[in-house]
């Protein structure tokens, strides 16, 4: 389990995103990413004007928003510049689920492109890696036509029942993230716990290598939801699984006062990051 402080690492980590990130994360002292699973346009940013200064990024779901209801003026693009606004404001990166999975081909006009645009005002993105490396590869060359840092988290895991992620499938993921092709572009992964023995380990070829997990499946109770997700505390996957950042979705949405129980996620889950540090 990693030991190393977020700061030490946001001097070395490989990627500009990874850097950026986890420079927020020390000087906020947040590990927190808000997942902001609302279908309302103007109630995202309702919230995330209040939530913003407790967290570190904010894990948006883009598809799943509602863009042509009646009561709301608000356009795909004035709500994306409004995020942006929002993270400038608050200081808090910008990461896009968007779980690619397709040919590198397709997810280069996925990615750059549609509707959403996702590569012009996303911070950070993540893909699955069942299509093989032509996945990142193209992502990547979208991501280095934009000017700003551009960082990709590999699925090697998720957090429902039954899912075929970790074990060999993880392995081969993170073999593909080793890749130098994509040192300055693949910052981590979407896992349940440490991938590869930790950030500042000896990759391959002793190479030391920092990779930066994100965990969803996070409750302060343990359990799930009826639909395969399961939750772990932010204690389990912070302090016992080494995860550097915890996501939290409907713990926080949709609990009756959103900022009080965001500011106890925050809490608990830097406690258990400082504990992990000291006790290493
Ligand atoms: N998510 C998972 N598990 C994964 C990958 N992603 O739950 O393995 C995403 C979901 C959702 C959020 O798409 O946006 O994390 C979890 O939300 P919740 O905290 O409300 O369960």
């Amino acid at each position: 389990t990693s030991t190393l402080t977020y700061e030490s690492r946001s001097q070395t980590h490989p990627t500009a995103a990874g850097r950026k990130l986890l420079q927020i994360i020390s000087q906020k002292r947040t590990n927190l990413c808000l997942s902001i699973d609302h279908t309302d346009p103007d109630k995202i940013l309702t919230l995330v004007q209040k939530l913003g200064p407790k967290i570190c990024l904010l894990k948006t779901h883009i598809d799943i928003i509602s863009f042509s209801s009646t009561t709301t003026s608000t356009t795909i693009k004035s709500f994306t510049t409004k995020l942006q606004a929002l993270a400038q404001e608050h200081t808090f990166m910008i990461f896009e689920d968007r779980k690619f999975a397709d040919i590198g081909s397709t997810v280069q006009h996925q990615y750059r492109g549609g509707v959403y645009e996702i590569a012009s005002w996303a911070d950070i993105t993540n893909a699955h890696s069942i299509p093989g490396p032509g996945i990142i590869r193209g992502l990547k060359e979208v991501a280095d036509g934009i000017g700003e840092p551009r960082g990709l988290l590999l699925l090697a895991e998720m957090s429902s029942k039954g899912n075929l992620g970790g074990g060999e499938y993880q392995e081969r993921t993170l073999a593909m993230a080793r890749n130098k092709e994509w040192r300055g572009f693949v910052m981590g992964f979407i896992a349940m716990k440490e991938v590869g023995g930790g950030s500042g380990n000896d990759g391959e070829g002793g190479e030391e290598e920092d990779f930066i997990v994100m965990t969803p499946g996070v409750g302060l109770q343990v359990g799930g939801d009826g639909l395969g997700q399961q939750y772990r505390t932010p204690e389990e996957v912070v302090g016992r699984d080494g995860c550097d950042v915890v996501i939290v979705g409907r713990g926080i949405v949709g609990a009756d006062d959103p900022v009080a129980v965001a500011e106890v996620y925050r809490e608990r889950s830097w406690e258990a990051y400082e504990g992990r540090v000291k006790n290493g």
